[in-house]
């Protein structure tokens, strides 16, 4: 079994991937379990496979903490972790050649608590991957990339798991498809656009990125659309040669 984790920010479209990729890997003939591990996860746009929400019910939390909903989704958040041997249990039992783990619309649910880490670091499996979504209506301007671009490095800092950067909702964008994506692999072009933009910001801004971008955290920044399904060969092509590029290292 090898482990894909779906990260980004709330809305960058985690839980739609999850969907898309399911039938998607299912039509080349591997088999693929969904795992949802937001415990206070509503209306998913697929039926998980393994589901936090059955070893793990929010308003119980609520009830017995006499917490409110902020409150109980970040007790739960770190009480996900010791479910890991339900998790792991039930995906065993499935045993699956990918599982697909869907994780909290709120990213700092999962990576800067500590079950996130704990989770992505003890998960039994043959390979794993993290897919960090940068939101294409969030990375619309250069400073905005940048800031995304941050928060991947840090996601990467956390997880300490290799990556695969995701420029998700690609429909939204556009004409500014290409601009955007000329950011991701030109520190010169995403220096130049930052100038334009941001005045004051531009010392620090021209700082971080330099570094972000040498550090390749969006390079190849994969653009997908669970909507029209574009991107999805490459993404699955990258996904496989990730994990077998673990393999090659474990040999
Ligand atoms: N246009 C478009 N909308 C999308 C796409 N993927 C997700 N969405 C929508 O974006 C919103 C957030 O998606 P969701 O998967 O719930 O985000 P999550 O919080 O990261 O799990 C939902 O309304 C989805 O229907 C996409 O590729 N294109
Ligand atoms: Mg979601």
């Amino acid at each position: 079994m090898r482990a894909i984790f779906l990260t980004g920010t709330a809305g960058s479209g985690k839980s739609m991937l999850c969907s898309t990729l399911l039938p998607w890997f299912a039509d080349k003939s591997a088999t693929v379990a969904s795992v949802n591990l937001d415990p206070g996860a509503q209306n998913l746009p697929y039926e998980p496979d393994v589901d936090i929400r059955d070893f793990l019910d929010l308003s119980t939390v609520m009830q017995n903490y006499q917490l409110g909903p902020n409150g109980a989704l970040v007790l739960a958040a770190d009480l996900v972790a010791t479910r890991m041997p339900d998790i792991q249990e039930a995906l065993d039992s499935i045993n699956p050649d990918y599982a697909i783990l869907d994780t909290p619309g709120q990213i700092e649910l999962f990576a800067y608590r500590s079950s996130g880490p704990y989770i992505v670091e003890n998960l039994q499996c043959d390979g794993k991957t993290v897919l960090f979504l940068f939101d294409s209506t969030l990375v619309s301007t250069p400073t905005n990339f940048v800031s995304i671009a941050l928060l991947a490095a840090s996601i990467q800092l956390r997880l300490k798991a290799p990556q695969i950067p995701v420029l998700s909702r690609k429909d939204l964008l556009g004409p500014n498809l290409k601009r955007v994506l000329s950011w991701a692999t030109s520190s010169t072009k995403l220096e130049q656009a930052i100038s334009e933009e941001s005045g004051d910001l531009y010392e620090l801004s021209s700082k971080l990125l330099r570094d972000l971008v040498r550090s390749g955290i969006a390079y190849d920044l994969l653009p997908v659309s669970s909507t029209t399904k574009e991107g999805l060969i490459e993404l699955s092509a990258t996904i496989s040669r990730q994990l077998n590029q673990g393999e090659e290292n474990e040999d």
